[in-house]
């Protein structure tokens, strides 16, 4: 069976980098200036486990407690649905690279496992490219803790965050390596200020997006 949506109309960005390498950040200002719509899987994930009648609450709020990959099945739906959704909503808008089934997603935070990444490629719809944001766990250790203090993410705490480290190395990374070896990642340096972080990732867009 093809994929859902068509890569000729729906441009798909993953966003992918450890825990506070930046990736929500970087992403909202990508949406302001280039029409992207973004799409967290972990926050489309939280705002399902706050869902009252969802029959996931307990089970995704277990998982991102520990650092642990929610089965692939409930991310890929929740993905799928904002992906048709959006394009829905702005199908008639004057939004750039949007309207009559056009579209541009980033996708922050997933694939975080290689069978999630083949997947979603397969039956959803295949990516551009991937945006890897490069930064030490010394550097990210500092901006989760920080963010900790007022952000009441119940993984933003010093036992979370080492066990998320520890995932996205066994796990994250080799999906990472994986589409480098066919050529589909742009690595962007994520250790300087937001600016410069954003100066970087903007060489990419123009390089890399293929506008429809
Ligand atoms: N900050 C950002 N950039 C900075 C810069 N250049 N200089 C100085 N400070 C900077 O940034 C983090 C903090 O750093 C913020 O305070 C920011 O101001 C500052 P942010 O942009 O939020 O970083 P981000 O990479 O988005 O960090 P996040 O914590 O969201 O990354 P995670 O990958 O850990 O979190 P996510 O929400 O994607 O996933 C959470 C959990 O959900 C996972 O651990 C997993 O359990 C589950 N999950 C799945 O199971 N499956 C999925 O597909 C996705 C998630
Ligand atoms: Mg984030």
């Amino acid at each position: 069976m093809p994929a859902e949506f068509d890569p000729s109309k729906v441009a798909i960005v993953f966003v992918l980098g450890g825990p506070g390498s930046g990736k929500g950040t970087q992403c909202a200002r990508l949406v302001k200036e280039y029409g992207f719509v973004h799409l967290s899987a972990g926050d489309l994930l939280r705002e399902e486990q706050s869902r009252p009648d969802s029959q996931y609450g307990s089970m995704i709020a277990e998982h991102i407690r520990d650092g642990k990959i929610v089965p692939m099945h409930v991310t890929i739906s929740l993905l799928r649905n904002a992906i048709e959704a959006n394009l829905k909503k702005y199908d008639n808008a004057s939004r750039p690279g949007w309207g009559h089934g056009h579209g541009r997603f980033l996708i922050d935070g997933f694939p975080r496992k290689m069978d999630q990444a083949i997947e979603f490629e397969e039956s959803v719809c295949s990516a551009q490219f991937v945006l890897f944001l490069h930064c030490t766990e010394e550097m990210m250790l500092k901006r989760l803790l920080h963010r900790g203090e007022t952000s009441g993410r119940i993984d933003d705490n010093a036992e979370s965050i080492k066990k998320r480290f520890r995932t996205f190395e066994e796990t994250s990374m080799p999906v990472v390596d994986a589409f480098r070896k066919v050529g589909k990642v742009a690595e962007v340096d994520s250790m300087r200020d937001v600016d410069n972080v954003y100066a970087e990732i903007e060489k990419v867009m123009e390089a890399k997006l293929i506008q429809h």
